[in-house]
């Protein structure tokens, strides 16, 4: 597999690990949405101090309002966080 092949890989399977813990196997329960924020963008809930942080979160990314991230949500939220690192890089000068 190529290295994007891999990454594409990774997300879908980090999604997965995560979305299958409870209720439906494809889509983040607020409480799973916790666990994959806290164990895979640790810095991102942190730099939010807000003890609500999750509930906006998950009320940012639930497009069609199940009060569940589906992997359709994830992606965007993927999306949206990997354009603004490319920017913050670009920006520095570090790419
Ligand atoms: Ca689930
Ligand atoms: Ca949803």
């Amino acid at each position: 597999m190529t290295e994007l092949e891999t990454a594409m890989g990774m997300i879908i399977d980090v999604f997965a690990r995560y979305a299958g813990a409870e209720g439906n196997k494809q889509s983040l329960t607020k409480g799973e949405l916790k666990t994959l924020m806290e164990k895979e963008l640790p810095g991102f809930l942190q730099n939010k101090r807000d003890r609500n942080a999750v509930d906006k979160l998950l009320k940012d990314l639930d497009a069609n309002g199940d009060a569940e991230v589906d992997f359709n949500e994830f992606m965007v939220f993927v999306a949206a966080l990997t354009a603004a690192c490319h920017k913050y890089f670009e920006q520095a000068g570090l790419h």
